[in-house]
């Protein structure tokens, strides 16, 4: 008989949790940074009892957060795990029914972006004797049924624990796509609320410290072969660098590459970074949100080597970033999904090995010199755009772009720009001067309002947990975002959690409208004003004043400190002073002038106008859409 050990089902979800590590190039890491959670009924006595037991019995081994919102504990571990090239993330305990279904957004961000999150919502009885219980949904036709259900779809792993003796096969299945960096995303282990405080003789063994080695593997010698041969007989190479070369610390290899070739580099949102803004060979953002330079040689290129990268319609302006007759596509990817996208050749390995050994394939080969100045040229005057951009002196209220400007040019070269959603995104991608790998955290994926200040707070605590005392983290966030969710701020608060916030208010949706306006829809809905015409209720259109609201009085209440800048040149003292700021989160409230948009991208993305319309400016837009429609490519031509 092996030794054993008594404890619950929450104890021993615990107690394995905290003995799990990664490793990848001979470094270890914790697995779990710790556990987010919100006690209700469905954990407070399992789970929640557990993390007590720990705090109690090895402080610091497994810490308990405590957060605000159930969607936001989810975006916070994600945002670590990306931090941490998901090699750490967290784990969620969520009580059982509306405290679990608040997580399934975060569990689509997490998928979407492939980046690992546990979460461990609370479930129905298993023994049912009392059902229904509190917050169940009964589904007649499956008493098995219940909301965590609806995780399925949205996790890369799923398990119920209906009987303790099925919690270790769950946990193990759990770890193993959690640090499989092509399987990772939201991973889901549901512990009915009866289970959880459960006991069970477990084996001792079960909490050990376990190592899970993050596999790097390397390309198939014929598949390599390929592509080298299709490299080589590109005369308009482009490399699109991805989040997969971030992940995979591919940075050095990929410019070894492109110094070695000439190769000039474009990057995705999630890409953007692996190569300094400033490299010779660096042409920035592709795509819907690109840069003049990546957008004129991906129309050309003919040979386009995808890194790491989904191919998101921003990526290919949805089908017509890649204009020449016959391009092909070479995908280096560890997904094998995503390495077989465009017809293209596939290498499925990981970024850094793969990068490598197209580096020694490629030895002695370049592009000819004018290829690589082309790309600088096309760089150099998208960088005197920026400048311009950045110097704009729109007034009274100053351009987005100028506050990006003095948040770029207030900020250290390590420090990280996080944002998500709105018109930040695209005039972050566009304009941003990265200057380290992990300086640029744009959740892009699933661009989800809300993500900004709670993934922000798990960036920071990830850089804190790495030591990392030059970086600042800052979180870019439009007012719209903010009022979907800023209540992580006190999280930030609670756990002295250094994040310094721009928050940007034009009030309303700058993006949503400039996007209407241009498709014939006259920014409608997108502004916050009073209904006018006349009293409460129905009748008004919502074009009235400006709401009252005081975003910065707002997080002022929630114990942030302050700081409201008035015009650019006091943005950048406010900032600088927020820079210096320690123990907590601080805010800097700017006002912006939303009809001012970002330089342009000569690119395109696919939203489709009405067909039929009573409206003169919709059956415009719909003329414009149908020409632009004329341009989407397939991507689908055959390669040996
Ligand atoms: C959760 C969620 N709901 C809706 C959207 C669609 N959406 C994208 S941007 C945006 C408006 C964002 O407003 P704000 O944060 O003020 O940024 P701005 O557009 O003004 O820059 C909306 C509604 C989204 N991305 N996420
Ligand atoms: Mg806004």
């Amino acid at each position: 008989m092996s030794e054993t050990v008594r404890l619950t089902v929450g104890q021993a979800t615990v107690r394995f949790l905290a003995a799990q590590r990664s490793e990848r190039d001979g470094v270890r890491h914790r697995l779990f940074a710790g556990c987010f959670g919100i006690l209700g009924h469905g954990n407070v006595a399992g789970v929640g009892q557990a993390l007590l037991e720990a705090e109690l019995r090895a402080p610091g081994e497994l810490p308990y957060y405590q957060a605000r919102n159930e969607q936001g504990m989810v975006h916070a571990s994600a945002g670590y795990a990306r931090m941490r090239n998901r090699l750490s993330t967290l784990a969620c305990t969520a009580s059982i029914g509306p405290g679990s279904s608040n997580m399934l957004t975060g569990a689509a961000l997490a998928t979407v972006n492939r980046l690992p999150v546990l979460l461990l919502p609370s479930d129905v009885f298993a023994t049912r004797v009392s059902s229904p219980v509190l917050q169940e949904l009964e589904t007649p036709a499956g008493y098995d049924v219940t909301v965590n259900d609806a995780f399925r779809p949205l996790s890369r792993f799923f398990d119920r624990v209906w009987r303790p003796e099925q919690l270790p096969a769950a946990l193990l299945g759990a770890m193993r796509v959690l640090t499989d960096p092509a399987e990772t995303g939201a991973v889901t282990v549901a512990l009915p609320q009866d289970v959880q405080a459960q006991a069970y003789d477990w084996p001792v063994a079960l909490f050990a410290e376990r190592v899970w080695h993050v596999a790097r593997p390397v390309p198939e010698p014929a598949a390599l072969g390929r592509a080298v041969a299709a490299v080589r007989a590109g005369r308009r190479p482009l490399l699109v660098a991805g989040g997969g070369v971030i992940y995979s610390e591919a940075t050095e290899a990929l410019r070894d590459l492109a110094e070695a070739t000439g190769i000039p580099v474009a990057e995705t949102q999630a890409g953007k970074g692996s190569l300094p803004y400033d490299h010779p060979l660096s042409v920035g953002a592709v795509g819907s949100t690109g840069t003049t330079a990546a957008n004129r040689l991906a129309a050309d290129a003919d040979v386009v080597i995808g890194v790491g990268t989904r191919w998101s319609d921003f990526t290919t302006a949805s089908r017509t970033a890649f204009a020449a007759p016959g391009v092909s596509f070479v995908n280096v990817n560890v997904a094998g999904s995503d390495s077989a996208k465009h017809a293209g050749i596939a290498v499925v390995a990981d970024a850094r090995a793969a990068l490598e050994a197209l580096g020694s394939a490629l030895a002695g080969w370049q592009l000819p010199a004018a290829y690589r100045e082309l790309a600088g040229r096309l760089a150099a005057e998208w960088d005197a755009t920026v400048q311009q951009a950045y110097d704009l002196g729109h007034a009274p209220l100053p351009a987005q772009s100028e506050v990006i400007g003095a948040v770029n040019e207030v900020s250290s070269p390590r420090d990280v720009v996080v944002c998500a959603a709105g018109s930040m995104p695209g005039d972050l991608h566009k304009l941003w001067r990265t200057r380290d790998p992990k300086g640029y955290h744009v959740e892009y994926g699933y661009s989800c309002m809300g993500y900004e200040i709670a993934g922000g707070l798990g960036v920071a605590m990830a850089v804190r947990d790495a030591g990392e005392t030059d970086r600042r983290v800052i979180v870019m966030v439009g007012d719209g975002s903010y009022l979907m969710m800023a209540q992580e701020l006190v999280t930030a608060v609670q756990e002295r959690v250094d994040l310094l916030v721009v928050l940007v208010q034009n009030h309303g949706f700058a993006s949503i409208g400039e996007l209407s306006d241009a498709l014939g829809s006259q920014r409608f809905g997108t502004r916050y004003r009073f209904r006018d015409g006349g009293g409460a209720g129905a009748g008004g259109r919502l074009d009235g004043d400006v709401l009252p609201v005081d975003l910065a009085a707002n997080a002022e209440s929630l114990g942030v400190r302050v700081l409201r800048a008035a015009g650019v040149a006091d943005l950048r003292d406010k900032l600088a002073e927020a820079r210096r700021h320690t123990g907590g989160p601080v805010l800097v409230h700017v006002e912006t002038d939303p009809l001012v948009p970002a330089p342009g991208s000569e690119s395109w993305w696919d939203v489709p106008v009405a067909e039929v319309s009573q409206i003169d400016s919709t059956r415009q837009a719909r003329k414009s859409y149908a020409a632009a429609k004329a341009g989407q490519r397939p991507y689908l031509e055959a390669r040996g």
